[in-house]
Parts: C-alpha cells; structure tokens; sequence
C-alpha cells in the first residue's frame, strides 16, 4: 500500500508539474505506458497469492484510473492554455483602417464607350465585338470597297506580313469596325440591331489623327426600315450623350462605298470663348458619316436585298470624348500621363446611366 502511495504521489505532482503536452506525454509513458511503472506493478499481480492479488488488484485500478484522469484533465487544461496564447498572439484589429493603394482611374475613352453603349443599348442594339486582324475580305471586299479604291493601298492600310511563297491576299489591321457587322448579319441575319465599338488602324498621324483610333459603328436591318428611322436614332443618341434637351442634326450628301444614300452629320454648336455648346447657335460640327446600307453590302451579310433593308452609321469614339469632355488633344490619350488620366480621368463607381457624366 505504501508503495501505491508513493506511486500516487510521485506521478499526480509530475503531472501537475508538466508544462506543456510533451512533457505530460512522457509522465504518461513513464507510468502507464507498456514500460510504464503502475503497468509493471499490474503485470506483478499475476505472480501475487490471491490473498494478496485481492487486495492489490483493486488498490493498482484505482491508482490507474485516478492518474489517468489527472493526465486528461492536465491535457486539456495545457490545450486551453496554448489556445489562449495563440489567440494573443494572432489577434487582429479588423476595425483598424486599411492601408491606402494608388488608384486608378477609368479612361475617357472607356468611359465614353461605356456611355454610348447604355444609350443604344436602350434602343434595342447590341454589342458586337469582333477580330482586329481582319481578312481584306471582310475589311474591303464584303463592304463593297473595289479593289484600286485609295484607302486598299499600302499608304493608309497597315497590312501583315506573309511568308514570301504565300500568295493568298495578306491580312489587315482593320481600318473599320464594319467587318464586325458583316460577321454579325452572317451569323444572326435579318432583323438585327447592332453596334460595333473598338479599336481601328490606319496610318495616319498627325495633330488630328493617331494611327490607332476607336470607333463606333451601328446597323440597323428591317422589312422596311428608312433614312427617317436613321435621324431619329441618331438624334437620340446625341440628345443623350451630349445631355442636351434638344439637337438640331443636318444631313450633307455624302458618298461611301457601302452605303447608297450616303451622308455626313453635322450638329448645331456654338463655340463662345473657346467654349464648345451642343445644340445652341449658329455652327456646324460634322460628328458622323452614315447611310443606307448599299445592296452589295447587304449581301456579302448573306441578307436578301430585295426582302430587307437598313441603316448604318459610324463615328470617332475619341472625337466624341473630346467634344463632350474638353479634351483638347487627341494624342494625349495614348500617352499614358498619369497627372492627364489623374485629371480626365473617371471614378470607377461614376457607372454610365442614361445621364452619365454628370455625377463627375
Ligand atoms: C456595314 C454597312 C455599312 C458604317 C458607316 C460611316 C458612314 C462613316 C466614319 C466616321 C468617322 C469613320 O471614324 S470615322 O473616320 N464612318 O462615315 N460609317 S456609314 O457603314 C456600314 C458599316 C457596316 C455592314
């Protein structure tokens, strides 16, 4: 009995004493593992009178049920307490204010794509998107543009480059987003309603012109569409782009390739101290070419010209941004100037609605 005392005492101090749960792990081993001492006095029972075994036996369970319970109630207690340590260490304020990055801002000419999208969206287009490298197929041929007209030639079309046994026509940069629309009448056909924003290549450079630029493009094709329908649609879309409770649009004569009429847009402005103002006084501004769109055209579309017919119009995205936002020179967009995109740039939350630039 006495030798259970002293076991008893010398393991629930170990215990009590162990600091974290290795050290407790090894008071485990050292008495109840399989070489464990109270495990070498309980394999000592098999050799004892049974006197002796009756008294010892039950003493020895007891010893080993309290020791293990000290063990487990040790462990848990040690598992709380690195818990706790953990959690001071790792504690995070998440009231703190985070740390400030540079921010952007969204370009002009997103902006404005952004903007007229929501407009002709409105009215029922699409968006359409299509490849920058074109076929001189789908860039000419299909748009009704001969082979000897002045905008094929190498001056104002950047062409790629083929291997010099390859005979097949070489590819273009397109130098127009119409080609999005011929894809666009052979995969959806008639009626369609689209627009066809994105970038244009033709080599140009000067103060006025960059040699890539954007443009947006619409087409409109129905049973019987008409020139009316076009000025309604387009003096919508200035009366909502430019913000302006009325517009006055003139039609000049005009001639392009893939439409028949043809005609450029001017708007009615005032240009007053430097100070452009849409719909008010006695200038003109040419913003847009449009048409109706010629028989060919409609064709190359896989459209019956003889069943449908339809609108189509272009414009200069970057033209109408700096219109609309006083930007007075084009090749500044290009150039990446932080303190210009800082300047003409928009919040990203600044979302376009029908009414979009006001909020800037
Ligand atoms: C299809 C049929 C017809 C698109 C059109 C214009 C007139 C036009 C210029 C404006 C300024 C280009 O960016 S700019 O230099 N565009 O004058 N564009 S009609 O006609 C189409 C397009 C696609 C299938």
């Amino acid at each position: 009995m006495d030798a259970i005392a002293e076991l008893r005492g010398k393991y629930l101090e170990q215990v009590a004493k162990a600091v974290d749960i290795n050290g407790l792990e090894g008071v485990r081993l050292a008495a109840l593992g399989k070489k464990g001492e109270i495990s070498a006095k309980m394999r000592e029972l098999g050799q004892m009178s049974a006197e002796d075994r009756l008294i010892a036996g039950p003493a020895l369970n007891g010893l080993k049920s309290e020791i293990d319970a000290a063990l487990k109630a040790r462990r848990a207690a040690l598992e709380d307490a690195e818990l706790d340590a953990r959690l001071q260490g790792e504690w995070l304020d998440v009231t703190l204010p985070g740390r400030p990055r540079p921010q952007g801002t969204i370009h002009p000419i997103s902006q404005v794509m952004e903007e007229l999208t929501a407009i002709f969206a409105d009215m029922g287009f699409s968006v359409a998107e299509g490849p920058q490298i074109e076929s001189d197929w789908y860039n000419f041929d299909a748009l009704n543009i001969a082979p000897e007209h002045p905008s094929r030639q190498e001056m104002d079309t950047f062409y790629m480059h083929r291997a010099a046994d390859d005979h097949r026509p070489p590819h273009v940069l397109r130098t127009h987003t119409s080609p999005v629309q011929i894809r666009a009448m052979q995969t959806q056909g008639a009626p369609i309603r689209v627009i066809a924003p994105g970038r244009v290549y033709r080599m140009d450079m000067d103060q006025t012109h960059t040699p890539m630029f954007h443009q947006v493009e619409g087409l409109a094709i129905d049973r019987d569409i008409t020139m009316a329908q076009l000025k309604w649609t387009l003096e919508e879309f200035c009366r909502a782009f430019f913000e302006v409770e009325e517009v006055e649009l003139r039609f000049r004569a005009s001639h392009f390739p893939f439409t028949e009429p043809s005609a450029e847009v001017d708007i009615r402005c005032s240009w007053e101290g430097g100070q452009l103002k849409i719909g008010e006084g006695n200038d003109w501004l040419e913003i847009l070419g449009s048409g109706m769109v010629h028989p060919h055209v409609l064709r190359s579309g896989g459209i019956d010209p003889e069943k449908w017919q339809g609108f189509a119009f272009g414009m200069g995205i970057d033209r109408i941004a700096m219109l609309k936002y006083g930007i007075p020179d084009l090749r500044a967009f290009f150039e990446s100037d932080l303190r210009w995109l800082r300047h003409y740039g928009f919040a990203a939350l600044d979302q376009p609605g029908l009414a979009a630039g006001l909020s800037r």
